[in-house]
């Protein structure tokens, strides 16, 4: 019996890396004095890296080599700057829920289903997104962040939830939209539906119960949809 839906919050809630993460996270460099600027093809490339800190360490070993990092708390701060312009990004209210997502979360809230969310992304990011578009209450667990040392694709936050939730992994379904969290969930034995994106789609899902491209309406063809469904 399903007994709970675990969300990963960044690419399967909403597409927040392009003009969400990548735009704070240049932001904080332009006001830092850096002249970092992630294109939007580059920052395919750094999303190999899960976690904001992790990935700013990555491109500075990856792409400045000589650059030398200022003070032990200077990509702390740098994460905790972009933080502040990723929230205001989302109260500007540019990025949306993907489709499918808000009646997905009211129907399972209704049904009784438990909720949970499962992410690589940091606390005050998740509540910034969830409070612009949901009911946060909803949730009952929110595993963010630096919640568990080592982040997706380990199975660590995974592990988190179902132990806070005391469930099995057979009770739950897993939303993702990436490999890495594929593996993550996988790892824990969680069945997984991926609903892939323009950074995700050419990514290995093999291991998923369903592929789809989003959750909202089927894609049909023009003469299926209402008002043509008599044709
Ligand atoms: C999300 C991430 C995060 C965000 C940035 O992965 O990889 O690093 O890009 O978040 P997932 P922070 O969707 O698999 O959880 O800057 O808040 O770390
Ligand atoms: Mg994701």
């Amino acid at each position: 019996k399903l007994r709970a839906l675990i969300f990963d919050v960044d690419g399967t809630l909403a597409d927040t890396e392009r003009d969400g993460h990548r735009v704070a996270f240049n932001r904080a460099f332009a006001e830092a004095g850096l002249n970092w600027d992630w294109s939007v093809d580059l920052y395919g490339e750094l999303l190999s890296v899960a976690g904001g800190k992790e990935r700013i360490s990555f491109y500075i070993k990856q792409y400045c080599p000589n650059f030398s990092i200022p003070s032990d708390n200077f990509i702390a701060d740098l994460h905790a700057n972009k933080i502040k312009h990723y929230r205001q990004l989302l109260s500007e209210g540019i990025i949306p829920l993907r489709p499918g997502v808000k009646r997905l979360i009211q129907e399972a809230h209704n049904a009784g289903i438990r909720l949970a969310i499962a992410t690589t992304s940091a606390l005050p990011n998740v509540i910034s997104l969830l409070e612009n578009n949901l009911d946060s209450s909803w949730f009952e667990i929110i595993a963010a962040g630096d919640i568990v040392p080592a982040k997706k694709p380990a199975p660590d936050i995974y592990y988190y939830v179902l132990q806070q939730m005391n469930l099995q992994p057979q009770d739950c379904i897993v939303i993702e939209d990436s490999n890495h969290g594929l593996q993550s969930a996988n790892q824990a034995s969680l069945p997984t539906i991926i609903t892939f994106n323009d950074y995700t789609q050419n990514q290995d899902f093999s291991a998923a119960v369903l592929v789809l491209n989003h959750l909202g309406e089927p894609d049909l063809p023009f003469s299926l949809k209402a008002g043509n469904a008599k044709d």
